[in-house]
């Protein structure tokens, strides 16, 4: 199963048999408006798969909240409901080893005064409930700012996609005004792999908000991307592989955009990064259509991206300090999360036969420990 938690490696022959129990368990169920949870405390962060994809999905409505893990640093999604927002064909996950292996909240540093991922009505719907990361002050050691989903893979995925909405407060307009160029606004990482763990290829691609110009009337924000590489040896980042700023797609604040990515990995022939913008009511634009490395070009063994940061708020602390002392706060809303990983492109489309998505009521977790 995919899930969060540190200790989920459980041999196969458990896995199989708690998914049984699962699924008996949802047959027996009563309907889902009679049950009444007790003390629901179950992990939010459940993929699905059908045939040779795996499939997470969520659209912040079924009741996520976040307990400390390491108390200022790390923090588990859990939901306060018992409504699984992703419950589809459990069986079919033991086709693959591919898969989720769990997902976090990462802050690396400081509390609730400094930083915050939360659930809240969306600033222009009460009645709809969004992912919330907000910055008010420099949370890392006094020098920059983070609230991140970290989400894992049980081994590197080939491809992924994902798709998520993305609300930025009024406050974004504050930093038209920053006197300075901005380039580093993290939105999303995709690891490949990272430098943390002693793999001697790591590899990152990173989606910016920039602002490549201060001048009055070319002072908008832009997207931007780029791919890094890390040597080992030297312990340094090179400046950039590739990178790339749409000079083209203003990105937009106060109102929701819907962003989609499109990850393969591959060489300067056969990498793709991709990335569509799409304001309400109107049609798709292509904001990148990276044809390059999205993994280390020396690596002879590439295996797949192992950390994803689909959402993510990371910046410095001057710019975090001068949209807070101008009485804004710097906060991003976002809704209907999907990631979908895959090892071919053919196996990321849907098995037709199955639902979309299934909600499912579990009035209290089974034991891990069957045998
Ligand atoms: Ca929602
Ligand atoms: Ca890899």
């Amino acid at each position: 199963m995919d899930r969060p938690t540190a200790n989920s490696t459980k041999s196969p022959d458990v896995v199989k048999r708690w998914a049984l129990l699962l699924t008996a368990l949802g047959c027996l169920l009563p309907p889902l408006d009679s049950v009444q949870a007790e003390t629901p405390q179950l992990d939010w962060f459940w993929s699905c798969n059908d045939g040779n994809r795996v499939v997470f999905s969520s659209d912040f409505n079924e009741g996520l909240y976040f307990q400390d893990i390491q108390p200022g640093k790390t923090a588990e999604p859990k939901l306060s409901t018992n409504q699984f927002s992703c419950v589809r064909n459990w069986i079919n996950e033991q086709k693959t080893t591919m898969g989720f292996g769990g997902a976090f909240i990462n802050y690396e540093g400081g509390d609730l005064t400094e930083r915050w991922a939360q659930v809240q009505p969306a600033l222009d719907d009460p009645n709809n409930k969004v992912l919330a990361f907000a910055l008010k002050k420099p949370n890392v050691n006094n020098e920059k700012g983070r609230v991140q989903l970290d989400v894992t893979g049980k081994t590197g995925f080939k491809e992924l996609k994902l798709k998520v909405r993305m609300y930025l407060s009024n406050s974004f307009s504050m930093l038209r005004t920053y006197p300075k160029t901005i380039d580093w606004l993290s939105l999303s990482s995709w690891w490949n792999n990272p430098h943390w763990d002693g793999d001697p290829y790591p590899f990152v691609v990173s989606v910016n908000i920039n602002k490549p110009s201060v001048k009055e009337g070319q002072n908008q924000l832009r997207f931007a991307v780029r791919a890094r590489s890390y040597n080992q040896t030297t312990q340094k980042w090179d400046d950039a592989l590739w990178r790339e700023v749409n000079q083209t797609f203003e990105v937009p604040v106060g109102q929701w955009i819907s962003l989609e990515y499109t990850f393969i990995e591959g060489d300067a022939e056969t990498g793709r990064f991709q990335m569509t913008a799409t304001l309400d009511n109107q049609a798709p634009q292509t904001i990148f259509d990276i044809h390059n490395y999205t993994r280390h070009p020396l690596d002879p063994s590439p295996d797949g991206v192992s950390i994803i940061s689909p959402m993510k708020l990371y910046t410095s602390a001057e710019l975090i300090d001068y949209v807070t002392a101008n009485g804004g706060l710097l906060t991003i809303q976002w809704d209907d999360m999907k990631m979908i990983g895959c090892n071919t492109l053919a196996d990321c489309e849907p098995d037709p036969s199955i639902p979309e998505k299934v909600r499912m009521a579990i009035p209290k977790r089974p034991s891990l420990e069957l045998d």
